[in-house]
């Protein structure tokens, strides 16, 4: 397992090299320092848990049989197109979030002479995906799929994270908006379809089958996206900073989080009052009676059986499927993420 992390990260330092001399630009000594600088900020730092899934997801659709070094690489390249596309959500996102870390580090906008620099750069990462595609994929009978599927889900998460913001807008903030068919809304177009149906989309594009037969699998990993977020805007509130690599702002944002979805669910009319006054403020007094708040109604408990009923259900839908091979990539996917504490 170490190793297969170490063979994917020595397919970043090649795919990095190619974009450095990307003969469709004229590269200056400066240019290419910038980003340089800006992928190994941006794109290998985090879990890598989307990249390495699509390198799983085809050994276990290959049933055993033993991965030559061609499909190894090739799947590494396709699971950092998802990296890649990661790296170009999140920096757009920590700027539109006002956030100040990611993965244990300042936010790549916050890096002094980045600046706003950081939102072309976020164009930038977006355009080396197409740019590997056509560099290792030309040729594939499954390359137009290829690129139509990560076009679609590069809109979906896009509209997803429009929803996401458009909720909080000053002056239209509303707390009797959020609800749970909202939540839902939000969190499967911004999260879920790029963080768990990509990945195995991938995989399956390259096994050669042909994704309109495999929509009960999407269906599964949308849930298990589903959960995934809800595990994030847990984690925003009650995660260790220190371990998630990130310092929580979803209070101050008034972002349509699970936790203040349940919240408003379990409140009462005074409950109801604190959080209308203190929601979406930036002072850290008004947060800290939204978090006193959360753990009165106990919100760690409900989440915990939250996790546990979720777990159980897809564990349920998985073992449901007809394919073996499909129900190991499902599964080993799930393991990956159940009680995450990062
Ligand atoms: C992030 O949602 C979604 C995308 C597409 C980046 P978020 O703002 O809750 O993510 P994070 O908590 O990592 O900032
Ligand atoms: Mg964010
Ligand atoms: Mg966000
Ligand atoms: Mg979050």
């Amino acid at each position: 397992m170490a190793d297969l992390k170490s063979t994917f990260l020595n397919v970043y330092s090649v795919l990095k090299s190619e974009l450095l001399n990307d003969a469709a630009f004229e590269w200056s000594h400066d240019s290419r320092q910038w980003v340089d600088r800006m992928l190994d900020y941006t794109v290998p730092g985090g879990k890598l848990n989307r990249g390495l899934s699509v390198i799983d997801s085809y050994r276990l659709l290959k049933e055993g049989h033993a991965l030559n070094d061609d499909e190894i690489f090739l799947a590494s390249a396709l699971g950092w197109c998802i990296e890649w596309l990661q790296a170009y959500f999140l920096v757009l996102d920590d700027i539109m979030d006002n956030s100040h870390t990611r993965r244990g580090q300042p936010c790549w906008f916050r890096v002094p002479k980045v600046g706003m620099i950081a939102a072309n750069d976020g164009v930038l990462l977006r355009n080396h995906i197409p740019r590997i595609l056509r560099k290792h994929f030309k040729g594939k009978p499954y390359y137009v799929d290829l690129l139509d599927l990560f076009n679609e889900v590069e809109f979906q998460t896009a509209a997803g994270q429009m929803i996401d913001l458009i909720t909080t807008l000053e002056g239209e903030k509303d707390l009797s908006k959020y609800t749970l068919s909202l939540h839902r809304r939000i969190v499967q177009y911004k999260t879920a379809y790029y963080s768990f149906y990509l990945p195995v989309a991938c995989a399956l594009l390259m096994a050669g089958e042909i994704l309109d037969n495999h929509v009960d699998v999407k269906n599964i990993l949308v849930e298990m996206g589903t959960y995934f977020q809800v595990q994030d805007d847990y984690l925003d509130c009650y995660g260790d900073p220190e371990t998630i690599g990130k310092i929580g702002t979803d209070i101050e944002d008034f972002k349509c989080s699970w936790l203040v979805v349940k919240a408003l669910e379990l409140s009462n009319d005074e409950q109801k009052k604190v959080l209308h006054e203190n929601y979406g403020k930036p002072d850290p007094a008004n947060v800290a009676k939204v978090k006193i708040l959360y753990n009165e109604l106990n919100l760690e408990g409900v989440f915990k059986e939250y996790e546990r009923a979720s777990y159980e259900k897809l564990v349920t839908s998985i073992e449901a499927h007809s394919s073996k091979a499909v129900q190991a990539v499902l599964k080993s996917f799930l393991a990956k993420i159940y009680k995450r504490l990062k």
